[in-house]
């Protein structure tokens, strides 16, 4: 479904930043009401979507992006992986699809990817979506030739986030410009594939950033399908380690925007809810956002634990939102799996530390 106004012009991408921080001003029940009435309207109110996440490439990453645990410039502790093998991305898919995530996002630490990544990454996308799961990937930068690419190995979302407003870009990122950004979601967006759009607040922004962030991804020409919310994951060794909390009902107000200004995303409950409690999940539905990523962990970072997840959704009386449209094909899943034992498993792992 396109979310766009020419398909739907009850959908706005005219907002205005002083719109948007009067909507940041209201009082918390009459927004949460205005977000939760426009919520009823686009998507079953008890309905949640689950992705789950994969790093296929940690860390040792050339960008300076100040809240991530994966750039080459802080020491985290963590450890450095090459590009994962192909069969090994598959395994986790297959448990990602058997503990009831709809889509298998894939995400690595580069800047973009290069030449010789791409046969991988496309066996990857063959792979997952033959296994009747929808996919998503998150690799940096992309040029229209490279989203071409994928779109046809059967892409269907890329994740690249905006992060934070136009004006706070500068403090948090500078390796990279908000144009390249938007040149990335243009370029995926004219391959035909779905985009996946968000940022992180928590970085010691203001509201007026938050609200800034919001109108940069609503008033793309087509809002983004999926808009993840992140909260700050305070990473020691990372220059926002000790930034400080943001205030929880700040972070919902921007969840609850996010649903006002793009009804028809889905929008993701995202990184951070590991220091959330179950009072600040549901809240957080109620606002809502309709979407998480559950599984193990996020990319190198912890998620509560997937049974703690179901059993809220147990006692809130939500259930997990079913695939809408069936991916897998067998004929085309026999071929899909035919071609991936072509590649041979020595070239599987190769280093990609860049
Ligand atoms: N390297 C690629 C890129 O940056 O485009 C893809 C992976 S990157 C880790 C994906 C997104 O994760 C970032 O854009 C950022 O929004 C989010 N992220 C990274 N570290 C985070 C943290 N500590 N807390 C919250 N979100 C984080
Ligand atoms: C997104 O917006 N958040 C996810 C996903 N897209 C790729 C990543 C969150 C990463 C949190 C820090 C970590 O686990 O490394
Ligand atoms: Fe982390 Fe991605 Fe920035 Fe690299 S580009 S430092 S992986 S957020």
């Amino acid at each position: 479904m396109m979310r766009d106004t020419v398909k739907n012009p009850t959908l706005r991408n005219n907002w205005t930043l002083s719109e948007v921080q009067a909507l940041f001003e209201l009082p918390f029940n009459d927004l949460l009401f205005q977000a939760q009435s426009i919520h009823r309207q686009h998507f079953d109110p008890n309905s949640v979507q689950l992705s789950t996440l994969l790093s296929i490439k940690t860390g040792a990453c050339p960008e300076d992006c100040k809240y991530c645990p994966q750039s080459n410039r802080y020491d985290t502790g963590l450890t450095v992986e090459k590009l994962l093998a192909v069969e090994k991305v598959l395994v986790e898919a297959q448990h990602a699809k058997d503990s009831g995530a709809t889509r298998f996002c894939m995400g690595a630490a580069w800047r973009s990817p290069k030449k010789k990544d791409m046969p991988y990454i496309v066996s990857m996308v063959q792979g997952v979506k033959a296994l009747g799961l929808e996919t998503c990937m998150t690799l940096g930068m992309l040029t229209s030739a490279q989203s071409k690419e994928l779109n046809k190995a059967g892409l269907d979302y890329y994740n690249h986030n905006l992060d934070t407003s136009r004006e706070y870009y500068g403090e948090v990122i500078t390796t990279r410009t908000y144009d390249d950004r938007l040149d990335t979601l243009e370029n995926v967006r004219q391959a035909g594939i779905k985009v996946c759009s968000g940022g992180i607040v928590g970085m010691g922004e203001t509201q007026k950033d938050r609200a800034g962030l919001l109108v940069q991804l609503a008033n793309l020409p087509t809002h983004p399908e999926s808009v993840p919310i992140n909260m700050l994951v305070r990473v020691e060794g990372t220059p926002l380690a000790n930034e400080e909390i943001l205030d929880s009902f700040d972070f919902i107000r921007t969840i609850a925007i996010a649903r006002i200004l793009m009804p028809e995303s889905h929008v993701r409950l995202s990184a951070g809810r590991e220091e959330m409690n179950e009072e600040l999940h549901a809240l957080a539905y109620f606002a809502g956002a309709n979407s998480i990523f559950c599984g193990k962990k996020l990319l190198t970072t912890a998620l509560p634990a997937a049974d703690k997840d179901m059993a809220l959704f147990d006692r809130l009386g939500i259930k997990k939102e079913a695939l809408q449209v069936e991916q897998c094909d067998d004929q085309v899943e026999g071929q899909l799996l035919d071609q991936l034992q072509l590649i041979e498993n020595d070239k599987h792992f190769y280093s990609a530390a860049n």
